[in-house]
């Protein structure tokens, strides 16, 4: 495996390249182009561009997270096959660019939710939370004012102001769109992407939905291993594969994230690896990586992927803010840093007891 940092670029991120690079066995950098909407093609000079940056930083761009796509393509309406034809050629270009890896999700309106940004833990460490009662209370505009007013003045991905302006329209869009109907728009969306796939050899990873159950009667797919595995099997292609999220797919319990790892050996294309407290099935916290901090057990998760002979990519997520640090939340420096170290130490006493 590669450890990795997800950086949103120096526009956006509090955090620079030359930290990263000191992070002892980091070697590369999950990013995007931040500035760009979802549907739009990405120019060329500026894939290149931000290969450079990092590049001459000592670092590697090692993949996409995310090429976002469009609702058009999501809701499946008409004018769907001009954003994938947009999709396409982005992916052609990074596959030219040598960009090998491509993470997205396929949930409608909103990226992952939580329903705190700054929950205070009994260290003094600040947290992203989620409870399914303060959900339950919201409609989505609320939810949209208290996350942008709480974010440390950074854009969160996925609410992005611009879309969360259009959030009624957002609804409307979906509200004909069941399951069944996101498992077909996904299948026509994969099986016109793999010709290019298959051309540049990029993978595909589809990131699982966070939390990963219907939020606000929107449908959801990618939460649990009997419809991952459906999707691997409705397009069987290695192309089409997975970023493994244990404290997404780990929302759930029910979830036995070491067996979900080795159902999917050879689809997994990213790991991103951390840790959950829940105080209730229904109320859960971010905790600090390690096992003891937190409800899963860490050590089986880094065997899991050991065991099935993954060589992705593989990220710290999101961390604690600690030691005073502001940046988006989340997506601090030092507790990320601190997962990273961690998550090598694992794999370096799993990988010399397995000689
Ligand atoms: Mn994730």
């Amino acid at each position: 495996m590669q450890m990795t940092l997800r950086w949103y670029g120096s526009k956006y991120d509090t955090v620079t390249l030359k930290q990263i690079r000191q992070i002892p066995g980091v070697t590369g950098v999950i990013s995007t182009l931040y500035g760009t909407a979802p549907g739009e093609v990405w120019e060329m000079e500026d894939i290149l561009a931000l290969k450079k940056e990092i590049e001459d930083a000592g670092l590697q761009l090692v993949g996409i997270e995310s090429v976002n796509v469009h609702d058009a393509i999501k809701v499946g309406t008409p004018d769907r096959d001009k954003y994938i034809d947009n999709y396409i050629t982005t992916l052609e270009r990074l596959g030219q660019a040598g960009i090998h890896m491509v993470c997205y999700n396929f949930m409608p309106v909103f990226d992952w939710t939580r329903t705190e940004l700054a929950r205070v833990r009994p260290d003094g460490s600040t947290v992203l939370a989620y409870t399914q009662e303060a959900v339950d209370a919201l409609n989505p505009e609320d939810m949209f004012a208290s996350i942008s007013g709480d974010s440390n003045g950074a854009i969160l991905p996925g609410w992005e102001p611009e879309r969360m302006a259009h959030i009624k329209e957002l609804f409307e869009m979906y509200k004909d769109v069941d399951d069944e109907k996101l498992f077909a728009n996904l299948k026509y969306f994969l099986e016109r992407i793999m010709p290019v796939c298959d051309k540049y050899d990029i993978n595909m990873a589809i990131h699982p939905d966070d939390p990963a159950w219907s939020v606000f009667g929107l449908p959801r797919i990618i939460i649990n291993k009997q419809n991952i595995l459906r999707m691997m099997k409705m397009v069987d292609n290695p192309h089409n594969g997975v970023t493994f999220c244990s404290g997404s797919y780990g929302t759930n319990l029910e979830n036995d994230l070491p067996d979900m790892i080795r159902s999917l050996k050879g689809r997994i294309h990213f790991a991103h690896v951390r840790n959950l407290k829940f105080n209730s099935p229904t109320d859960f916290e971010e905790s600090a990586h390690l096992s003891s901090d937190g409800t899963f057990d860490m050590y089986e998760i880094m065997l899991a992927l050991y065991d099935i002979g993954f060589e992705g990519p593989i990220r710290p997520d999101h961390g604690r803010m600690i030691w005073d640090e502001v940046a988006m939340p989340g997506y601090g420096l030092y507790d990320r840093a601190l997962g990273a170290t961690y998550l090598n130490g694992l794999w370096e006493a799993i990988c010399k007891s397995h000689k």
